[in-house]
């Protein structure tokens, strides 16, 4: 409604009505003018006096907060953790007791090295951090997509971090590690290469944060109610399976939309569809871990499936989006210190320095150590401590005793209960002060040869143009050198395929490896995208490019058979009111052509008359909808009146078995093919 008070300067502002509140100044008085400032006559200058424009703008001004020093873009969701498997014998976390009770968690993805506002599909590592608000204390599993880490010691983290993030002098480049200084600080540490190659895979081009897995990657320790301590790592499992997009695809979508896995995520819980992760742990004892070919406590290895096989005992339900962004998903601070009693660390060096940075780093971000107040990063069991005062202090403690010991027994007065109280794993520690890295962590090379001969030939090619693409950014030929002088040790069929890539002539010498690779290492079937993807096409996305006059029945047959299957289906049209189609119907559409392009989906169907498809034949996004979709591999269902547009971006002569004709074909035979979810065999024919 147009207000009242700006056109004709002083007539009564409009009534209140039930639903509206009275607005306030944040001292709660209430406001009669949000829109004019106090001035001494209408053109005179602005009062200092105005207290209520004064208190606005300097709380806008206070607004921000420092953004994460890493893992800056995120996005947090809401959810509960279910125990379909107690581990009593294991750990004596309340967490892992009682079969089918539920936890409420708080789960933040991100990605790691752009700023806040960079855009969702960088090439980059994806953090998937959880906070369970369990009865006995918050537990923060801080992990990424990635089972492993560039750097075995956390002194190296601020080089890590400072390489990758934009250069200090230009102020770029931005969320992305194709540059010099990142691959220099890679190639001159060996410990990274394993990671780079889970890097240059389309692990870290996820489809969307649903169909990706998790890693708390460090080896922890479960302890039970006797003090018996195993060996930990947990995985996340989506129910969703594993997909990621290809990086031409990558590249597209951040200027189509730079909220991709953002949206996708607040889509699908607002449409009701839950993604959901079962919790895996993989145990061992002293005696695996003595005999493991890697040391456990090295960040840079995993340990393959096959050897200790993952256990699921819960699951994982995001059902709510946040109701403040600000709140929830900028406030939540998580801390891998924050375990609970039957949880615990090892002596891994990396999580040993995580364990400072991340309770130093909030006090920071959140201004002092009462960001515990901040309802995201409450616990939600009873808590009750001598910890008081300081800036921002919400839980003030009543009464006059805030020490300990104390003869007091005045309510609430705190005691110490050895009984549930936490109490650290027992493990005999001795040793020599000093400076090193264990020469236990010294292999670089082994698994991340194990890694490439699992990948199928496709995410084979995949990392190379990966290498290839980094590398060829990097303005140093040294650098591309050394870093393919590495790769040299992983596998010839990679350093050949990046050579080439680069047009490399006279290869370099291998690096020298600190410990021979080993080479007969298994290929680990879970460590490939490809043979872990979905079974079914739901929760994925069909873009309909219809047109006036596409048959009515195709459009309705597409739409139900997608809807049947659990798919979103998005109307595409060149204008944005929509088309009229064959029955005289009017389709609304949900994206007009060139703010909908065939990146944002997963398949894409084009239904239109053949005069439409020749003037469609002329607009570039139309063309850009059919030719991306074709090159990157997706399945492509269409009507005979979408030949002119094929023609038009010659793919007319292309036709193969990842397009399918309607009429010939049903759209139920479309979505059986859509469950392959991209027709990788076109792909092979095609270069760059
Ligand atoms: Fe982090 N990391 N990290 N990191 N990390 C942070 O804490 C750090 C590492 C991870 O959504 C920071 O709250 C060090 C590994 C996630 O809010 C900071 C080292 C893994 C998030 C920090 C590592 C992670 C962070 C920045 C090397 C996977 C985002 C803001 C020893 C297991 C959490 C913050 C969120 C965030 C330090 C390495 C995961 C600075 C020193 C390995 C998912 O404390």
């Amino acid at each position: 409604m147009k207000d009242a008070k700006l056109d004709d300067g002083g007539a009564p502002r409009q009534q209140t009505t039930a639903r509206t509140k009275t607005m306030t100044t944040a001292q709660g008085g209430p406001i009669a003018d949000d829109q004019n400032s106090l001035k001494a006559g209408p053109r005179g200058p602005v009062l200092l006096e105005d207290h209520i424009m004064r208190e606005k703008i300097f709380h806008f001004d206070h607004e921000r907060i420092p953004e994460r020093v890493v893992h800056a873009r995120g996005y947090g969701v809401h959810g509960h953790f279910e125990l379909t498997e107690a581990i009593p014998e294991l750990s004596c976390a309340d967490i892992f007791q009682r079969v089918g009770e539920k936890t409420p968690t708080f789960t933040r993805f991100s990605t790691v090295a752009g700023n806040k506002g960079s855009f969702d599909l960088a090439r980059d590592v994806r953090g998937f951090a959880t906070k369970f608000y369990t009865q006995e204390g918050n537990w923060d599993l801080v992990g990424n997509n990635i089972p492993v880490f560039f750097i075995q010691d956390a002194i190296k983290f601020p080089d890590l971090i400072h390489s990758v993030k934009e250069a200090p002098d230009r102020g770029f480049p931005q969320a992305q590690s194709a540059h010099d200084n990142f691959w220099d600080f890679a190639s001159l540490s060996p410990e990274s290469v394993h990671m780079t190659l889970w890097q240059m895979s389309d692990r870290a081009i996820p489809r969307s944060f649903r169909f990706m897995e998790g890693f708390g990657v460090h080896t922890f320790r479960l302890v039970n109610a006797e003090g018996k301590s195993h060996y930990v790592k947990f995985h996340w499992k989506p129910r969703q399976g594993l997909q990621s997009v290809v990086w031409n695809e990558a590249l597209k979508i951040n200027g189509a939309d730079p909220d991709f896995h953002r949206r996708d995520m607040w889509d699908a819980i607002d449409a009701g569809d839950f993604p959901k992760w079962d919790l895996g742990i993989q145990v061992f004892d002293d005696e695996f871990a003595d005999a493991f070919e890697f040391d456990i406590l090295d960040a840079t290895k995993l340990i393959p499936e096959e050897q200790v096989p993952v256990r699921l005992i819960g699951t994982l339900t995001l059902d709510a989006n946040v109701d403040n962004f600000f709140a929830e998903t900028e406030q939540v601070a998580f801390c891998t210190q924050n375990i609970v009693r039957g949880i615990d660390h090892t002596n891994d060096p990396l999580l040993q320095g995580r364990n400072f940075s991340y309770l130093d780093t909030q006090i920071k971000r959140l201004g002092g150590p009462n960001f515990t107040h901040i309802p995201i990063n409450a616990p939600k069991c009873p808590m009750h401590h001598f910890q008081q005062d300081g800036h921002m202090a919400m839980h003030n403690p009543r009464g006059r005793v805030n020490y300990e010991p104390n003869s007091w027994d005045a309510e609430p007065n705190p005691r110490e209960n050895p009984k549930i109280g936490f109490e650290s794993y027992a493990e005999p520690v001795e040793g020599t002060k000093q400076r090193v890295r264990s020469e236990t962590f010294a292999d670089h090379y082994s698994q991340a040869r194990q890694f490439w001969i699992s990948q199928t030939e496709t995410e084979q090619r995949h990392i190379a143009n990966g290498f290839t693409f980094e590398l060829s950014k990097c303005q140093r030929e040294d650098i591309r050198l050394r870093m393919l002088s590495h790769l040299m040790n992983v596998h010839d069929d990679l350093a050949q395929m990046v050579a080439e890539g680069l047009g490399v002539v006279d290869m370099p010498e291998a690096a020298t490896p600190a410990r021979a690779p080993i080479t007969d290492l298994p290929p680990s079937d879970a460590l490939s995208i490809l043979k872990n993807g979905p079974k079914t096409f739901a929760g994925r996305k069909l873009g309909l490019f219809i047109a006036d006059g596409a048959d009515a029945d195709q459009v309705a047959a597409l739409e139900k058979a997608f809807k049947d299957e659990g798919a979103m289906v998005a109307i595409v049209t060149a204008q944005i009111f929509g088309a009229t189609l064959s029955d005289g119907s009017t389709k609304p559409a949900d994206e007009k052509i060139d703010g909908g392009p065939s990146v944002v989906f997963d398949a894409v169907a084009l239904v239109m008359p053949k005069e439409e498809g020749e003037t469609l034949a002329l607009n570039k996004p139309a063309q850009d909808f059919v030719s991306d979709a074709f090159a990157h591999a997706k399945f492509i269902a269409y009507s005979d009146g979408a030949m002119p547009l094929f023609k038009a971006t010659g793919i007319a002569d292309k036709i193969d078995d990842g397009m399918l004709k309607l009429g010939d074909k049903s759209a139920k035979d479309f979505v059986k093919l859509c469950r392959g979810m991209r027709f990788w065999e076109r792909e092979t024919k095609m270069t760059g």
